[in-house]
């Protein structure tokens, strides 16, 4: 008789109780090595253990919860997730996939296939300016010593961050300087478990998101400079108003993602202005822009496109205007192989489901691109909501999912070398 430590009971349970790891304020807000991602870490760490199974960190915090007789290098199928928020976001966004994953490694591990859960620290890029530095990490893929000056918002420094979590018990020992982080185990196959983050599952009543592309999406810092002059005595064809002139780029960017149309999306995330008084005319302005497409050539396209307009907006207002591109990610395919079988399974057992891509970026795109046979599955969104404190799954509809990915992980337990 095998237990069953997956149940819709205790997948609500857990999740319910990760949620309460955060920053006080509306939504989930764990930020990476923050007192609550610590207090979360240390958490995942005791309940794997009164699974049975061991919980083991890599030099940067990202945590293995696996069989115990599973030793570092071995080939396991990695199912997992990521353990920071955005800033004021929902309680499933990595959550769930995440305790999917302890849940699925407890119960298959009685079964003896060699599924090991993974935890990867960081995704969202919410604290320090770099984004899935965890899977990176978990791949061998990040030297920690060259990103160590990175600095948040409050300019502590992404290695001080590490060490603090790292002397409560939340990170394994740094690997020597200009060395990647150790790999713990090596990826036969990955899974994510994902809420989908928006419509079109809850929209067509599908239960079930077989996720085989990945959208890519770049990013650029916009500095723009114009004049600082008095607001009430400066005439208006005498101006060089910075915010002006990136309002007017702001919507420019919004038109280029509607131009474009599904699925490509653009987004201005972020405004700022110097002085910010009622009776200065900004002399200068800030923007965060992205756009987003699951075509490599589209995403190109969109991103000059962008700065081209950008450029021309900037010139005929006289502002100057420097754009700074930041770390992006390439659209990235999954494994078709994988999605298909994913299909012909849900079909047989009549779930409702969509093949589908994901608009958002994921933890599975590094494994992807890393040659790692990937594969996620979405469950639906309320109202497609994310990135929010309404962010909201069904109890029933996390559970589907997760029965269906254990279903899934046997089959491939069988499969794999
Ligand atoms: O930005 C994203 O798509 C992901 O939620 N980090
Ligand atoms: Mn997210
Ligand atoms: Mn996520």
């Amino acid at each position: 008789m095998t237990t069953s430590f997956l149940t819709l009971e205790s997948l609500s349970e857990k999740l319910d109780q990760l949620a309460t790891f955060s920053a006080p304020g509306p939504g989930v807000t764990r930020l990476v090595y923050d007192e609550h991602w610590c207090a979360a870490h240390l958490w995942l760490q005791r309940e794997a253990r009164a699974l049975g199974l061991a919980a083991t960190c890599d030099a940067i915090g990202n945590l293995w919860l696996h069989d115990p007789a599973l030793q570092p290098g071995a080939r396991v199928i990695a199912v997992g997730s990521h353990l920071d928020s955005v800033t004021r976001g929902g309680r499933f966004d990595g959550a769930y996939g995440t305790i999917a994953a302890l849940l699925l490694a407890a119960e298959l591990r009685a079964q003896g296939a060699p599924v090991a859960a993974f935890v990867t620290c960081e995704e969202e890029g919410s604290r320090f300016p770099m984004a899935l530095t965890g899977v990176r990490g978990l791949l061998g893929q990040l030297v920690p010593s060259e990103c160590a000056d990175k600095r948040d918002a409050n300019g502590v420094r992404w290695a001080d961050a590490l060490q603090a979590a790292r002397e409560k018990g939340c990170a394994a020992a740094a690997p020597p300087d200009g060395s990647p982080v150790p790999r713990v185990f090596t990826a036969s196959r990955q899974l994510e478990l994902h809420i989908e983050q928006g419509p079109v599952l809850e929209s067509m009543g599908a239960k079930l998101g077989v996720v085989d592309t990945i959208a890519g999406y770049r990013r650029v810092r916009a500095r723009l400079t114009g004049e600082a002059r008095h607001a009430g005595t400066t005439p208006m064809d005498r101006r060089r108003d910075a915010l002006a002139a990136a309002a007017e780029i702001v919507l420019a960017t919004e038109a280029l993602g509607i131009e474009t149309g599904a699925p490509g999306v653009a987004t201005a995330g972020g405004a700022s202005a110097e002085p910010g008084l009622y009776n200065v005319v900004p002399g200068a302005a800030a923007l965060l822009l992205e756009v987003r497409h699951t075509d490599a050539a589209s995403l190109s396209r969109m991103e000059e496109t962008l700065v081209e307009r950008a450029r021309a907006i900037a010139s005929r207002r006289g502002v100057a205007l420097e754009l700074e591109v930041q770390a992006g990610e390439a659209a990235t395919p999954l494994s078709a192989a994988l999605a298909d079988e994913a299909e012909a399974m849900a079909a047989g057992m009549a779930i409702p489901y969509r093949r589908m891509a994901s608009g958002a970026g994921h933890d599975t795109m590094a494994f992807a691109q890393d040659g790692v046979p990937a594969l996620m599955l979405f469950t639906p969104s309320r109202l497609g909501i994310s990135h929010h404190p309404d962010e909201l799954t069904k109890a029933r509809d996390l559970w589907v999912a997760a029965a269906f990915a254990r279903e899934l992980l046997l089959a491939w337990a069988k499969s794999v070398a």
